[in-house]
């Protein structure tokens, strides 16, 4: 069986990204919980055990172990091809990496201002110029893809993919940010809230009660 290996689900973005890539398809795996930034050493040493890179998410199959979560979607896509985790049409394929390594690789002022942490009561907060470019930068992919392919389905390619998966803590963040989000884009932020496995994971944070302080943005 396979292990996943994740931290808080109230506060890992990267955790969330290939757990939802996997409970989206129905695909069986064991949840490995290691919570995180406790200031425990067994805590950082059971995460050494499954990783060098000492971070969540890792993914555990056998012998094979992928750390880094947009690695563990392309792992994920390459042993379970009818999850259809990337789009069959080359050009889409193509614009779906592009806009899942983008975020992997980018987004820091956003993601540094406004940490995912669901339990935040939902309410704005001062913003930097460079965070509000990455807001309208996320929502021109989103609004862009979903005039695109939204024949296919309500997803950014039609129907749920990997790039979904790696856009799906920004969901929250816009949620509990208040941050507006219009148009195009709205529908697919309205589609990601519907899905069951994105309820799934947020019902399971809401239901932590782990603090960790340093998330704890006001
Ligand atoms: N680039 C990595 C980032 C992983 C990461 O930063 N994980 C955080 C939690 S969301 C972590 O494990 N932090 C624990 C630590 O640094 O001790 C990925 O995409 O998986």
């Amino acid at each position: 069986m396979l292990k996943l290996v994740i931290g808080n689900k109230n506060y890992s973005s990267w955790s969330m990204r290939p757990w939802l890539a996997l409970r989206a398809n129905d695909i069986a795996f064991d949840e490995v919980f290691i919570p995180l930034y406790t200031d425990n050493k067994a805590d950082k040493d059971r995460l050494l055990s499954f990783s060098q890179s000492g971070k969540v998410p890792a993914l555990i199959d056998g012998e094979i172990t992928v750390w880094d979560s947009l690695s563990i979607i392309e792992y994920l896509a390459e042993k379970f091809p009818q999850a259809g985790l990337w789009p069959e049409d080359r050009a889409a394929r193509a614009h779906a990496r592009s806009v899942s390594a983008e975020m992997h690789s980018g987004f820091l002022p956003l993601r540094n201002e406004c940490g995912m942490n669901l339990r935040r009561p939902v309410g704005a907060i001062p913003m930097s110029d460079d965070a509000r470019a990455n807001v309208a930068r996320i929502q021109h992919i989103w609004a862009d893809c979903s005039r695109r392919y939204r024949k296919e389905g309500p997803f950014l390619f039609g129907r749920f993919s990997g790039a979904d998966a790696m856009f799906a803590p920004v969901v929250h963040r816009f949620r509990t940010y208040a941050i507006e989000v219009s148009g195009d884009a709205r529908h697919y932020f309205d589609a990601m809230g519907s899905l069951p496995a994105f309820q799934e994971w947020t019902r399971a944070g809401l239901a932590e009660t782990l603090v960790i302080e340093r998330f704890e943005t006001v």
